[in-house]
């Protein structure tokens, strides 16, 4: 039977000696006693766009290449990192995929190490879900299929090697997946990388020699250099016109609380797993680890201006605890700038009022009701639901194909936890007894679970069967998930 990995006695033990220190009133000085020498970051670049892969149809079927392998990348001046990447040396090609399609991929692991790849968010059978059930061992190729059945959305992929998530992705084994509906008829931006734009968000740790530093800690691992698309603080070129960003947050712990710089509005048109119903107009869009955003911004006659992505993250209260907190969190932090060129002759000129009929499920239509409690040891370092950690070998929920089911997931008293369940997509009917607002209102396959709440969501477990391949669901602080805050179901 596999034990979870442990955090190091050194970080677990930092949280006894802090214990002491708010008593003594020490603590800060502590935190920050062994910061290393500030790397020189390379920045303001212009924003990588990662290659789009359309696959190549054969006998029906559309095949995707994925090679996991080890590369070397340059985030530090006149130094190189070692990285993990996916075709390259860091993150992976965008996955274009058509609602509808018969998909097959060839993943090859030429990494030297075992991992897996899951296609986070996506509605396939559990052993093609690239879970931890589904290693590919070092050397070999995994040759999964299924057929794309989710709505057009954005999502992610990335290794889910059990107690290796957290390292493996850290170092850059991530990637966004984008599933097209060729049957929708709406006037949105969606020309990849022209007026529709992929931005992976993730912070890291860089020394002055170049490493990328990872070091699991309880809180989950942040760093203080932020990547949009492998870059720091890159530059995005972008037409004067209504553009479409595709936000995902691909960092192990770190929250994004976007906004931009002169505070303008901006419309969410997708969560995780689809459109909403309607565009949603915000200032603010928190987007917690694995989560999606879609947004469009409109930046018509405004050629010649510059704005900045920004995360506000000094206006999130109560979702981080102090002790948990790093400089980035007190503060707004810059994510990218946008320089406006000039308008393209394709544009959307506004945006459709209604994008999607989403069927809503009823709480009268569930059988079953299940409780999650997602909790942490801060002395202990143990990460539990319902008390109890991942088992690879232990089943704990067995759900019966077709059921709709209320989850309802609560956090007594820790920092936020993000919340993800494989195989499906739900809608979240509470927070706290109260109605999500309206932009979580949609598709999601995360729910960010803060302190002291309970949140109750509802799913349908359709199509895949599997008496002895289970899904996972666990927290997507990848230190948590990696430490046991994570369990297993099946659907029979
Ligand atoms: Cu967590």
């Amino acid at each position: 039977m596999a034990k979870n990995r442990r955090f190091s006695r050194r970080n677990v033990l930092k949280y006894s000696a802090l214990g002491g220190a708010i008593v003594g009133g020490g603590y800060a000085a502590n935190r920050y006693f062994n910061a290393p020498e500030q790397a020189d970051v390379i920045s303001a670049l212009p924003l990588p766009i990662p290659p789009l892969m359309t696959g190549t149809k054969i006998e029906g079927k559309t095949i995707y290449n994925l090679t996991a392998q080890k590369g070397v990348s340059s985030f530090v001046k006149d130094q190189d990192t070692q990285t993990f990447g996916y075709n390259g040396n860091y993150l992976g090609p965008t996955i274009s995929m058509q609602k509808g399609d018969d998909v097959a991929l060839n993943v090859t692991n030429n990494l030297g190490e075992p991992t897996t790849v899951h296609w986070h968010g996506i509605h396939l059978p559990a052993k093609m879900d690239g879970g931890p059930h589904q290693t590919i061992a070092s050397g070999e190729t995994w040759q999964p299929e299924f057929k794309m059945q989710n709505e057009a959305a954005t999502y992610f992929y990335h290794s889910h090697m059990m107690h290796k998530t957290d390292e493996q992705v850290y170092k850059g084994l991530a990637g966004m997946l984008i599933v097209h509906d060729s049957q929708s008829s709406l006037d949105l931006p969606d020309v990849y990388g022209v007026d529709d734009f992929p931005l992976i968000v993730q912070d890291k740790d860089f020394s002055a020699n170049g490493d990328m530093n990872y070091s699991a800690a309880i809180e989950g691992v942040k760093g203080n250099t932020i990547l949009a698309n492998g870059a720091n603080m890159p530059e995005l070129e972008a037409p004067a016109q209504f553009v479409r960003l595709r936000l995902l947050n691909a960092s192990n712990a770190r929250m994004y609380n976007f906004g931009f710089s002169d505070n303008r509005s901006f419309h969410q048109i997708a969560s995780d797993g689809g459109l909403l119903a309607k565009p949603v107009e915000m200032t603010r869009l928190l987007l917690s680890p694995a989560e999606r955003g879609e947004i469009l911004v409109d930046l018509s006659g405004q050629e010649n201006t510059r704005l900045r992505l920004v995360s506000y993250s000094n206006e999130i209260a109560n979702l981080t605890p102090f002790w948990a907190k790093d400089a980035l969190d007190r503060k707004a932090f810059d994510i990218l700038s946008i320089s406006v060129g000039p308008s393209l002759p394709i544009a959307t000129k506004q945006i459709p009022e209604n994008l999607a009929i989403i069927n809503q499920l009823s709480e009268q239509s569930a059988s079953v009701t299940r409780q999650f409690e997602l909790k942490m040891g801060l002395f202990s370092g143990s990460m539990t639901i319902n008390g109890l950690e991942m088992d690879i070998d232990r089943i704990d929920h067995t759900v019966k194909l077709g059921d709709i089911e209320i989850w309802e997931i609560s956090n007594p008293a820790d920092l936020a936890h993000p919340f993800h369940i494989h195989d499906i997509q739900f809608q979240i009917l509470a927070r706290d007894g109260n109605p999500p607002p309206e932009n979580e209102r949609g598709w999601k396959d995360v729910v960010l679970v803060k302190k002291g709440e309970t949140v109750r969501v509802i799913a349908q477990f359709n199509d895949f069967a599997d008496p002895e391949t289970p899904f996972m669901f666990h927290c997507h602080i990848l230190e948590h998930e990696d430490n046991g805050m994570m369990g297993q179901f099946l659907v029979v």
